[in-house]
């Protein structure tokens, strides 16, 4: 585990912090490691794990997606690998045995929007933002966000929030069935704490048995998972994404 991501636990809950507050959170190769490390083995030595928290430190974001100045120079081949070691990562989330929940409190944008969905449940603070901006960049969501979007809100508003990269406030993420809850900013982890408060007393093995249960139900979007990590590869080293990324690098307004 790298000082990017942050693990503490108590009464055997474990609460995991992105921990890049200067760079609102956003997801380099560092954190990818941490996530996948800590949900694909790292958990174990926690003793009686009972449901996981995932945030982001600071005021200001969840994660404001991937990390758009770490990523340059990509190719095809590599572009597709970090997009689908990130899918990867985010399955483990997805089908851990505990509730995981993601507390969101600030911009949850492109891959922190992606993060949050892979969470079983998702609590927001009133000032948290959600969106897929990667149009902006001249690419795809790359980490699960074409299928899961669409799971959670439904077809048409997962085209208009991917293809406008548009943001929603936590009230409509409510709204339009993104996020469980969405609260004042001091009851955001209460409102967690609530939830596992609940799961906590229930039979541990009918708990995992169920989210593998209610996952199965979209196993049939593998095949779209595959076509987003090689668009994405391809997108990544087109011109029109260098654009983008350069544009945000150089705080001006895409030409596309
Ligand atoms: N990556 C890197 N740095 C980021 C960042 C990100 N996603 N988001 C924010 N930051 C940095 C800002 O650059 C700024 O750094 P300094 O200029 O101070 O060094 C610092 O965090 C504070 O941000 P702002 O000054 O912009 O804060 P504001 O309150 O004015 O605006 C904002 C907050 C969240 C609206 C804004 O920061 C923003 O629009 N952030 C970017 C949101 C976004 O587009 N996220 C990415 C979604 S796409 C790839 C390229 C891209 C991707 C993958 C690969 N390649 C080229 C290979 C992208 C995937 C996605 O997740």
């Amino acid at each position: 585990m790298n000082e990017t991501v942050l693990i503490s636990s108590e009464g055997g809950i474990a609460t995991v912090t992105i921990n890049r507050p200067k760079a609102l959170n956003a997801i380099n190769a560092d954190v990818m490691q941490a996530l996948n490390d800590w949900f694909g083995k790292e958990y174990k030595t926690i003793e009686g794990l009972k449901g996981v928290i995932v945030t982001g430190s600071g005021e200001k974001a969840f994660v404001a997606g991937a990390d758009i100045k770490g990523f340059t120079n990509l190719t095809v081949e590599s572009g597709s690998k970090v997009s689908k070691f990130g899918q990867e990562t985010f399955f483990l989330i997805e089908n851990f045995h505990v509730p995981v929940i993601a507390a969101v409190n600030g911009f949850a944008l492109g891959g922190g929007c992606e993060l949050a969905m892979s969470c079983h449940m998702r609590v927001a603070s009133m000032n948290a933002k959600f969106g897929l901006p990667e149009v902006s960049l001249g690419l795809i969501p790359g980490y699960g966000g074409t299928q899961r979007l669409p799971q959670l809100v439904g077809k048409a508003k997962a085209m208009e929030l991917t293809l406008t990269g548009g943001m929603v406030t936590a009230e409509e993420a409510h709204d339009i069935g993104l996020v469980n809850y969405a609260v004042e900013k001091d009851e955001l982890i209460d409102t967690c704490m609530g939830i596992f408060k609940k799961t906590k007393s229930k039979g541990p093995l009918a708990v995992s048995k169920a989210i593998a249960a209610i996952n199965a139900y979209y196993d049939n979007a593998k095949n779209g998972y595959e076509t987003e990590y090689s668009t994405f590869g391809d997108l990544l080293v087109s011109d029109e994404c260098k654009e983008g990324v350069s544009a945000f690098i150089e705080k001006r307004k895409a030409n596309f």
